[in-house]
């Protein structure tokens, strides 16, 4: 039968076209060329008219099982192509766990991050508390209630920026003692240190920034004297600078100290016989303290017969500058990577070696 032998070419030829269709689209096509509703079996069914009725059924039914079978073929096919494509996926993602990792660049510290850090890890281990302020201060706070009135000549001490009559940046961080001597209502004890930043109009050199860090240091209580802060400095100096490390103290002037004193440290690179770091003197000038002023505790509340206390103001810019040998206080502000970078490797070999 003439049917017959049409419907068996087309299966094989199916077959191979099945077969031959290497990825999913070439097996969809392949699909659409014999069972699609214009395809090769449906055209199979113009044979119908030419059939007696006898015919008719059994032949739809050889129609319909070829339909079937090209359908079977065509789903193992696909199975097929799946598994491939997954295997060559698997081979083409193959990782080596055994190659060396991709570098990643990591950051480090900011040298001023790191000096006031270990600062502030000091003074909390003697049991102060860290207090931040505003950089955008009152002239009340900055000045005025360190005992700095308007007119007083020792203002020109920090030249400042001025946003408003009565507000600057503030130019030391002193003004986060007299906020936080005014919270505590005239009860002590107060023991803390405040970190931040600080603004002043000097014009920038080597040494000078007009941003700037300080550390203030405050500590009001009954009975705190001189020998406290001498104790509490000495400390502090052997903890940035080594254990062998002297302090001196010099007679200064602050308006919101008195005494006042200014602190040196003996020089941690010639131990004091001297060199280029301590210009030849053997000291290092490190910071400015002194024993709270009474008038600063009256005007806080503070009754200054009962209470006393003492304080210090520090610029970590200067003590990072010493620790590491740096000779420009601009570095730490230009963001320079290859500056930076210096000191992940300082961070990598440890604090005691730089
Ligand atoms: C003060 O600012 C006082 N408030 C410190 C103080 C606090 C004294 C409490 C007594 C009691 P002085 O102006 O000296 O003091 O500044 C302190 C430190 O800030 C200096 O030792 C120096 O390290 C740093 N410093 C001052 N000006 C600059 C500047 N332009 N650039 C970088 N660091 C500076």
């Amino acid at each position: 039968m003439v049917q017959n032998e049409e419907m068996s070419q087309l299966k094989q030829q199916a077959l191979v076209d099945i077969n031959e269709a290497h990825d999913a689209q070439a097996l969809q096509n392949v699909k659409v060329k014999y069972l699609g509703k214009k395809g090769s079996v449906s055209g199979l069914m113009k044979h119908m008219k030419d059939l007696s009725n006898e015919e008719k059924p059994a032949y739809g039914q050889q129609v319909n099982a070829l339909r079937q079978a090209i359908q079977d073929e065509i789903v193992s096919r696909e199975e097929v192509l799946a598994n491939e494509q997954l295997e060559a996926q698997l081979r083409d993602e193959k990782i080596d766990v055994t190659l060396p990792s991709r570098q990643i660049a990591l950051g480090a510290k900011h040298p001023l991050t790191r000096t006031i850090e270990e600062i502030e890890d000091l003074f909390l281990g003697l049991g102060y508390e860290i207090v931040e302020g505003y950089e955008v201060e009152q002239d009340h706070y900055n000045f005025e209630a360190l005992n700095l009135p308007k007119s007083h000549p020792a203002r020109d001490m920090q030249d400042s920026f001025y946003i408003t009559e009565e507000t600057l940046m503030r130019t030391h961080t002193s003004p986060v003692q007299a906020r936080t001597l005014e919270q505590r209502n005239g009860q002590g004890p107060v023991k803390i240190i405040c970190p931040g930043k600080v603004y002043r109009r000097d014009s920038d050199d080597a040494t000078h920034s007009h941003q700037f860090t300080q550390i203030e240091g405050l500590v009001v209580a009954e009975d705190i004297k001189m020998s406290d802060l001498k104790g509490t400095l000495e400390l502090l100096a052997r903890e940035l600078f080594g254990a062998d490390r002297e302090i001196r103290l010099r007679p200064s002037y602050f308006p919101f100290t008195e005494p006042s004193v200014e602190v040196d440290v003996s020089c941690f690179k010639c131990k004091g016989k001297g060199c280029n770091v301590c210009k030849q003197t053997g000291w290092i000038e490190v910071l400015g303290s002194g024993m709270v002023h009474p008038n600063v505790l009256e005007m806080a509340g503070f009754d200054s017969q009962r209470y006393s206390g003492f304080a210090f103001g520090l610029g970590p810019d200067r003590i990072a500058m010493l620790k590491y040998g740096i000779e420009d206080i601009r570095h730490f502000y230009t963001s320079d990577v290859r500056f930076l970078e210096q000191f992940k490797a300082v961070e990598d070999r440890g604090e005691e070696e730089c």
